[in-house]
C-alpha cells in the first residue's frame, strides 16, 4: 500500500491493523470468509473507475467494450457453475438482490412468505414493520418448531391458507439441510414463485455437500462473499422451471435491477465475482466445501460433548447456533467474552427467544473462514474446548425476569460486559488462539 501510506497514513494504518486482527483471531461468523489475493486484485483494480449502466451490448455509456467482456465472462462462468440458463450479476449485495426480485414480480401490498428472523431467516425475507420487504409488501412469516427444525407439513398448510405470491426458502442461521424440492412443491401448488436464497449455502452446493435448488426453484439468489469466497456482491439466477412459468422472468429481473433499483453496476466487483467463479470451479473447491461441513460437524459434536446445547441438536452445513437459555446467559455478553478470547462469532436469536435481537439467547458460529486457513477436525476439538471454557466461565443471570425488562437488562448486560474486560484467563486464551492462527496463515 505504498501510495496509500503516503497519501493517507491514517487509513493505511487502520487497514494494516484490521489485517493483523483478521490474521490473529478465529473468524467464526459463518457468513464471513477470506478472499484470495486474485479476487482482491480484481476488486481493487481500475475497473472501479468505469460507468456501465445497462447490460453487455446495450450500455448507456461509451467505452464499455472490455467491461462487456468481463461481465460476459462472469455471466458465463456462473451459468456453468450452477447450471442455470439466465443470470444477472449486477446486484450490489444480497438485500438489493432480494428487493429486485420482489420489485420484478410483485405490486406493493402483494404477499411474501419467508422464514422469521428468530427462526434463522433474513431481514429481507419479509421481516415486519422495519424492513422494505415487510413494509411495502404484505408479509406472512413461517417459523421453525421449538426443536429448531422446519415442519414441512405445517408449512404446507400455512402456504395453502395464505397463498403468497412469493415464498422464500432461504436462511442465515438454519443448521439443517433445506428441502428445496418440498418448498417448490408447496409453493407451486398455490401458484407462488419460489425464490431460493442460497447466500449461505452457495459454496456448499457447488461442492456437492448440500442439495441444489436449481432443479426446483424459479429463482435462485446468492451473495458471492460467504461460502463462495468471492467479493461482496450478489447474483440472481432464473432456472428452467422459472422460465417455463414465465419466459420473460429474466428480463423482468434485469429491469428491476436496472433501472428499477440500481444505477451503474460495480464492474470491479463483477470482475472479482468472475474470478471467484473460476476458483470455485477448481477441484480443490469441492474439497474445501467438504472440509467446511466436516469441520462444522466435528465442532458441533465437541460442543455438545462439553455440555452446550445446539439449536436443532447439531448441524448439516457450515454453521451452528449455541442455545444459551438453559445457561441463563445473554448472547451479547457471550459473544463479547468470546471476542476477548480471540474467537469472533455473533449473538443470534434462537427459536422462541425471550430476548430482543440486540441481546439474544444464542451464539452463531461457523467454519467457512477457518477452513479457508486450512484448519481441520483436530483444530475443531481445540476450538470447542476454548468456546466451552469461555461460556462456562460466564456468570448466569439470576432470573429471566431480570433480563426481560429494558432497563434491568441493559444494566445487567453492562455489568456483565465490564466483568469480562481485561479478564486474565480470556486474555490467555486469546494468546493461545493467536499461536494456533500463526500455524494457519491467511492467504
Ligand atoms: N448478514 C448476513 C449474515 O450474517 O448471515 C446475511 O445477509
Amino acid at each position: 500500500m505504498k501510495n496509500l501510506k503516503t497519501e493517507d497514513r491514517e487509513i493505511a494504518d487502520l487497514i494494516v491493523g484490521e489485517e493483523i486482527r483478521q490474521r490473529e483471531v478465529l473468524e467464526m461468523v459463518p457468513s464471513e470468509n477470506y478472499t484470495s489475493p486474485a479476487v482482491r486484485e480484481a476488486v481493487g483494480s481500475i475497473l472501479m473507475d468505469k460507468y456501465a449502466e445497462g447490460l453487455p451490448g446495450k450500455r448507456y455509456y461509451q467505452g464499455n467494450r472490455i467491461i462487456d467482456e468481463i461481465e460476459n465472462l462472469a455471466v458465463a462462468r456462473f451459468k456453468k457453475l450452477f447450471g442455470v440458463p439466465y443470470i444477472n450479476v449486477q446486484p450490489y449485495s444480497g438485500s438489493p438482490a432480494n428487493s429486485a426480485v420482489y420489485f420484478a414480480l410483485l405490486n406493493p401490498g402483494e404477499k411474501i412468505m419467508g422464514l422469521a428472523l428468530a427462526s434463522g431467516g433474513h431481514l429481507t425475507h419479509g421481516h415486519p414493520r422495519v424492513t422494505f420487504s415487510g413494509k411495502y409488501f404484505s408479509s406472512v412469516q413461517y417459523a421453525v418448531e421449538d426443536n429448531g427444525w422446519i415442519d414441512y407439513g405445517k408449512l404446507e398448510k400455512l402456504v395453502a391458507a395464505e397463498k403468497p405470491q412469493i415464498i422464500v426458502c432461504g436462511t442465515t442461521a438454519y443448521p439443517r439441510f433445506l428441502d428445496f424440492a418440498k418448498f417448490s412443491k408447496i409453493g407451486h401448488a398455490v401458484g407462488a414463485y419460489v425464490l431460493a436464497d442460497i447466500s449461505h449455502l452457495a459454496g456448499l452446493i457447488i461442492a456437492g455437500v448440500h442439495p441444489s435448488p436449481v432443479p426446483f426453484a424459479d429463482i435462485v439468489m446468492t451473495t458471492t462473499h460467504k461460502t463462495l469466497r468471492g467479493p461482496r456482491g450478489a447474483v440472481i439466477m432464473v432456472t428452467e422451471t422459472g422460465l417455463r412459468k414465465d419466459p420473460e422472468l429474466g428480463e423482468k429481473i434485469d429491469k428491476a435491477v436496472f433501472p428499477g433499483l440500481q444505477g451503474g453496476p460495480h464492474e470491479n466487483i463483477i470482475a472479482g465475482i468472475a474470478v471467484c467463479a473460476k476458483e470455485a470451479s477448481n477441484p480443490e473447491f469441492k474439497k474445501y466445501g467438504e472440509q467446511v461441513v466436516q469441520n462444522a460437524k466435528a465442532l458441533a459434536e465437541n460442543l455438545l460433548s462439553s455440555g452446550l446445547e445446539l439449536v436443532s441438536g447439531g448441524t448439516d452445513n457450515h454453521l451452528m447456533v449455541i442455545d444459551l437459555r438453559k445457561k441463563k446467559l445473554l448472547g451479547n455478553v457471550a459473544a463479547a467474552a468470546l471476542e476477548e478470547a480471540g474467537i469472533v462469532t455473533n449473538k443470534n436469536a434462537v427459536p422462541g427467544d425471550p430476548l430482543p435481537p440486540f441481546y439474544a439467547s444464542g451464539i452463531r458460529l461457523g467454519t467457512p473462514a477457518i477452513t479457508s486457513r486450512g484448519m481441520k477436525e483436530g483444530e475443531m476439538k481445540i476450538i470447542s474446548r476454548w468456546v466451552g471454557e469461555v461460556i462456562n466461565f460466564l456468570v448466569p443471570y439470576p432470573d429471566l425476569a431480570v433480563v426481560q425488562t429494558k432497563e434491568s437488562r441493559s444494566a445487567y448486560s453492562q455489568k456483565a460486559l465490564d466483568g469480562i474486560k481485561f479478564n486474565r484467563r480470556l486474555k490467555e486464551i486469546s494468546g493461545e488462539v493467536k499461536n494456533l492462527c500463526q500455524k494457519f496463515p491467511v492467504n
